[in-house]
This record gives C-alpha cells, sequence and structure tokens, in this order.
C-alpha cells in the first residue's frame, strides 16, 4: 500500500453535507484571524492592562476565557428526533493534549441525564453472589481506589460516514470520544465482597436513568480492569457524564460504561442472548451480523488542520496535530501522509503514552501552500493497522453503524480551508 503510485479521486456526499450547514455556520466563527485593534498594539496600552481586573472568587468555579466561546459540545440535530435520546460531539479540533476536559466531553444519553441526589443512591449487587449487597456512595469510598486515565468511544463514532464522507468537520466525524482520569474502585474489589458464585460468568450493569439502561459484560472483563468511578479529572462525575458512579471498561465500546450506575446483578448468561436481536450488532454486507465487538480497534485522526480549524496562513511552518487510541492497550505509533497515501511519514507522539488512552501526536512541516490531501495511520501495540475505510466496507459492507474505524482524509486547499473528502 505505502509508495505504491495511484490515480486519486476525490469524492464527498454533498447532499447531506448541506444539511449540516447550519452546525457549518456556527463552527465558521471558530478560527476568525480576527483583525488585530491597532489600539492594544505596542507602543499603545492595552485595555487588560489599563484597569484592576476581577478579585478572586469573583467566579467560585472557573469559567474558560471569553474568547474561547467557540470550544464547546455540539450536536446534529436532524440526527437524533429527541435530545433526550441523543448524542453530543467532544470539539475534538480544540484541544490538545490527551485529557479532556469535563465541560466538553461529549455525551450520549438514551433518556436525559439523570439528577441522582448522592445521598439517596445505593449501588445493589445482586444475583449470583453469596451475599446480595447494597452501597452507599460512602461505603465505596472507603474500598482501595485508583486512578486511570482511560478514553471512551461509542461504538457509532464515524457511524454517519459508512457511505461515504458526510459531516464536515472531526467532532462531528470523530467526536464521540473522551479521555479523562477516572478516581473509582476497581470493580473486582466489590465484587468480591459479595462473594461471586463458582458458576457465574456475565454481569447486567444498570443505570439508574429513565431508560434503566442495561448491558451484559463477561465476568472476566469485569475483574480484569473495570472500575466504579466517582471522579474525573479529579472533581466529581459531571452529572450528564452519570454523576455520582459510573462503570469504567477500558477500552470497550461505550455503550457497557453504564452511567448513574445502580445495580449490577450477576447471571451465567449474556442478558442480551434473551432478546430475539440485540443492540450494537453490526450488520454485515451478506446480512449476518457481528455481536460483541466490544474492544474498539486502534483508530486516529488529524484534528488539526480539519474543516473546523482551516490552516490561517499562507505557507510555511505548520503543526498538524491528531489523536490515535487503540481498546487492546498501546499505540505504536502513528504515519502520516500529505498525499493521500503516496508517501508516509512517522509522525511524533508527544506526552503521556498509556494503554487504552488517547495518545496525541504531532507533524510538523513547511508548507509550501498546495493542496494537500492529510491522512493518519495509526499502529497499536498487538501490530494491528487502521484499515482504509474502503478495506473496512470490503469485510463489512455499508449496513453497519457501528465501529467505523477507517482512515480519514482531509482536502487541505491553497487557501486553507479543509474538507472532509474519500479518495479511491
Ligand atoms: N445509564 C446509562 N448509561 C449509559 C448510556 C445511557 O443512555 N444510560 N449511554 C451509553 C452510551 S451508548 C455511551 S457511548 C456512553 C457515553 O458516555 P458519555 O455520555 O460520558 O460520553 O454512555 C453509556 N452509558
Ligand atoms: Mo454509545
Amino acid at each position: 500500500m505505502a509508495g505504491t503510485p495511484k490515480k486519486t479521486n476525490i469524492s464527498r456526499r454533498g447532499f447531506l453535507s448541506s444539511a449540516v450547514a447550519g452546525s457549518a455556520a456556527l463552527v465558521a466563527g471558530s478560527n476568525p484571524l480576527q483583525a488585530a485593534n491597532p489600539e492594544n498594539m505596542a507602543p499603545n496600552v492595552p485595555d487588560w492592562s489599563r484597569y484592576l481586573g476581577a478579585g478572586v472568587a469573583e467566579q467560585p468555579y472557573g469559567m474558560p476565557s471569553e474568547f474561547e466561546k467557540q470550544v464547546i459540545r455540539r450536536n446534529v440535530p436532524w440526527l437524533t428526533a429527541s435530545t433526550e435520546s441523543s448524542v453530543s460531539f467532544t470539539p475534538i479540533h480544540e484541544l490538545d493534549g490527551i485529557i479532556t476536559p469535563n465541560g466538553v466531553c461529549f455525551e450520549r444519553h438514551h433518556a436525559g441525564i439523570a439528577m441522582v441526589d448522592p445521598a439517596d443512591h445505593r449501588l445493589m449487587i445482586n444475583g449470583l453472589v453469596d451475599k446480595p449487597m447494597m452501597f452507599t456512595m460512602e461505603d465505596l469510598k472507603r474500598f482501595p481506589r485508583v486512578n486511570k486515565i482511560f478514553f471512551l468511544e461509542c461504538a457509532a463514532n464515524s457511524g454517519m460516514e459508512w457511505r461515504g464522507a458526510q459531516l464536515n468537520g472531526c467532532q462531528f466525524t470523530q467526536g464521540m470520544v473522551h479521555c479523562v482520569e477516572y478516581t473509582g474502585v476497581p470493580l473486582k474489589y466489590i465484587l468480591e465482597e459479595a462473594g461471586v458464585k463458582t458458576n457465574a460468568k456475565w454481569l447486567m450493569p444498570e443505570g439508574a436513568d429513565a431508560a434503566a439502561m442495561n448491558r451484559s459484560l463477561p465476568l472476566e472483563k469485569a475483574l480484569d480492569d473495570c472500575l466504579v468511578a466517582f471522579k474525573m479529572n479529579g472533581e466529581a462525575l459531571r452529572p450528564e457524564q452519570g454523576y455520582p458512579l459510573r462503570l469504567v471498561v477500558p477500552g470497550w465500546e461505550g455503550n457497557l460504561w453504564i452511567k448513574w450506575l445502580r445495580r449490577i446483578e450477576v447471571g451465567d448468561m449474556p442478558w442480551q442472548a434473551r432478546e430475539e436481536t440485540s443492540k450494537y450488532t453490526d450488520l454485515m454486507e451478506d446480512g449476518t451480523s457481528r455481536r460483541f465487538t466490544w474492544v474498539m480497534d486502534a483508530k486516529s485522526v488529524i484534528t488539526s488542520p480539519s474543516p473546523q480549524a482551516p490552516i490561517t496562513h499562507k505557507k510555511g511552518h505548520t503543526v498538524i496535530s491528531g489523536l490515535a487510541w487503540s481498546g487492546r492497550g498501546l499505540i505504536d505509533y502513528v504515519d502520516i501522509t500529505l498525499d493521500g497515501g503516496k508517501n508516509w511519514r512517522r509522525a511524533r507522539i508527544d506526552g503521556l503514552r498509556l494503554p487504552k488512552a488517547l495518545h496525541r501526536f504531532y507533524y510538523e512541516f513547511d508548507w509550501d501552500g498546495s493542496p494537500l490531501l492529510l491522512q493518519s495511520r495509526a499502529v497499536d501495540e498487538t501490530g494491528y493497522v487502521q484499515p482504509t475505510k474502503d478495506e473496512l466496507r470490503t469485510v463489512r459492507g455499508t449496513s453497519s453503524i457501528y465501529h467505523n474505524n477507517g482512515i480519514q482524509t482531509w482536502h487541505v486547499q491553497e487557501n486553507g480551508q479543509v474538507e472532509n473528502v474519500e479518495i479511491s
């Protein structure tokens, strides 16, 4: 694949891209090269140096600078019928490093955000256990706790792109992912306390939202690295992320990470097996489906430049930045191409490198101002290589929604504007 010269056709599904024009308009304001106000430039004294600023505690809970208003979650209204069963997207094109700030973590709810009073919240463990148990939040905080950084990706991330390039911005095409530091109790400790019976094989964690969302989780995974978490990035979970308690299922698809966690039933078979069809199965080209596709395969995306983060200079020093992650552990390396896959160069992974967490990569180059076809390709520590979208379609067809980890292409134009395209 690498180094094979090929004719490049660029394609883009125009008909739906106009449907997001509304959100794109919102985004357009996000990268203005604002004309500088001469009054604020040397040798003048700028506005902000002439007066005393706000005192301490004027904002008891701090907020970002007013000049960062564009760094927000966004949704695509036509995607879902209601906002309670919907999704918002992380503004990954505006972030750096690997940690997602709490206020901009994407949200996915099936019945809106439950507002849970922690004093009244309980975690119940029942089913195939020696002693069914009921824990208060205070009880849970008496177990030894750990701190771990993990990404969470919805299985439907990039799901709109199966049939072709559609949404114009990585916030929309790859933004159903976030990565925070969780503080919580290894689920193993809690299960040990209740005493799991020897015939137990599956757990059914359940949420306290109106959807009472539940999932089947193999006991083996629960005992391996799952957490029952109450903090994210040092502070209490946000209501939209499951306050006061959520399940953390490292490297596995987001729908298993039950929020507002209120109960874990221990059983000997998967609960979804009792239903005729399961949600979160992947429909294949031949009509068969893949079930229990829990692990999130290696994926990467260039977050800047990207459609919402165009290049604002004419040429010269240019920084490409992006994210890579794998549900199987570490990212080994990321390659990037400027010419649609003819030549690949090694990107530089910078900052923390942790298994099942986002990795931040950079590639610095001198842009000559000519159009680019940017792609990134991640390889994880198991040797798994992120596939092209066409490679994925050959195996999985186009009827899927879930698990689209194909290589993203950005077409950078001479004016620095960037478009979501596909090449073949
Ligand atoms: N109780 C409950 N837990 C839930 C959901 C839900 O609707 N209810 N949505 C799931 C899905 S599909 C995903 S992708 C993740 C999203 O987590 P986030 O909102 O923190 O991004 O939560 C999961 N846990
Ligand atoms: Mo999800």
